[in-house]
């Protein structure tokens, strides 16, 4: 039975910064949802950034809409399902839904004891473990930051990329580790199809993907910049849902997808968008969101699902993070091993939760 929902709030500093083409992140405001019940709680962290600036959802606008519309659609009796189903007219807010409902899935598995690798159906134990390499400052740094990354076991490099600081980078790191290595780029929408033919360049260079070349709304300029360039395009700010997933792969607008649990309002239409492209053939990876352990350890267990064929965002914790909110996951061999104990497999370190706040506690009807 749910007994409440708590929200707390705290803060962590990235061990260095973070530059996408949309701004540098040197620490990541942090938002849980605790949901306590009779015998365990449950943990979600919630992905939203400080800005609107990767999509419209922000951290204090997820707090808002969690304790004003999600919380109170909340009884005894709910589950990860009936809120998901409950919280339907809510429009939009996935990283909101996607927070409550991961909250109450890692409580009731616990109760169920049963592990979330194990409900969503994974057949893995251990995933294979990409890194994503923000924007430096100048090529010699990008060759030493990837080189580092590759001497540490990563198994697949992401490049972020913005326009004018694309092919040279590829060109780059190409010449400098290889062919060999699995590489791709991501843009995070910076790019125009006006710009299609500069993006035809990274043709040369044997990507696994691009990520996201144009803006979230623009499927049509996707469509067209998939004919025009060979490099398969990979959508990730664009895909919110099943249906978004299944629209962009009917108009040929990605050939790949990037799965976010956060983005798709939750780790049932994670699972969704998986089966839909895995009864396509259409690969997936499992993206990152500078998550702690608490979001990394339920994105392992997506990332063990048959269709992620693809390596994904989900690095050790030491690659953003001094400590961990939760023990620590590490790169083995070029793998994360994948938790197999009840729910999430993990709860907060209380030493590290002590410095944090419960910000919030809403005792939930009893039916
Ligand atoms: O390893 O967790 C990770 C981060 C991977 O590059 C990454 N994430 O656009 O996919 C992205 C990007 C991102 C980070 C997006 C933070 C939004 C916030």
């Amino acid at each position: 039975m749910l007994r409440a929902i708590e929200l707390w709030r705290g803060g962590i500093a990235l061990v260095s910064p973070f530059r996408t083409s949309f701004g540098t992140d040197t620490s990541r405001d942090l938002l849980y949802v605790r949901a306590v019940g009779d015998e365990h709680s449950g943990w979600g962290e919630c992905v939203a950034g400080t800005e609107p600036n990767y999509s419209s959802e922000y951290l204090e606008n997820c707090v808002e809409v969690i304790s004003r519309f999600l919380v109170p659609m909340l009884c005894a009796d709910s589950t990860a399902q009936s809120f998901i189903a409950d919280a339907a007219p809510i429009r939009g807010n996935y990283m909101s839904k996607a927070t409550v409902e991961a909250a109450l899935l890692d409580l009731q598995l616990r109760d169920q004891k049963i592990s979330l690798a194990k409900f969503l159906g994974a057949n893995k134990t251990k995933v294979p473990s990409g890194v994503s390499v923000g924007i430096q400052n100048n090529l010699n740094n990008l060759v030493r930051v990837v080189g580092e990354y590759l001497a540490q076991g990563y198994v697949r490099v992401k490049l972020k990329i913005e326009p004018g600081s694309d092919i040279e980078l590829v060109r780059t790191v190409r010449k400098e580790f290889g062919d060999e290595i699995l590489l791709q780029v991501d843009a995070n929408a910076a790019y125009t199809v006006a710009d299609a033919k500069h993006l035809k360049q990274l043709d040369a260079f044997n990507l696994l993907l691009i990520e996201q070349p144009l803006p979230e709304d623009d499927l049509a300029g996707h469509v067209e910049l998939a004919r025009q360039i060979n490099t398969p395009v990979c959508l990730d700010e664009s895909i919110t849902s099943l249906d978004t997933a299944r629209g962009a792969l009917d108009l040929k607008a990605c050939s790949v997808i990037n799965i976010k649990p956060g983005r798709v309002g939750g780790y049932l239409e994670a699972k969704k968008i998986h089966d839909l492209c895995l009864s396509r053939g259409v690969p997936v990876w499992c993206g990152g969101m500078l998550e702690t352990g608490i979001g990394r350890a339920a994105n392992l267990a997506l990332a063990a699902l048959p269709g992620f064929t693809l390596p994904g965002d989900i690095s050790a914790s030491a690659r953003y993070f001094a400590r961990d909110i939760t023990p620590p996951f590490v790169i083995e061999s070029g793998h994360i091993e994948v938790p197999n104990t009840v729910g999430i497999g993990v709860e907060p370190l209380p030493e590290m939760l002590a410095n944090f706040k419960r910000t919030a506690v809403f005792e939930v009807a009893k039916n």
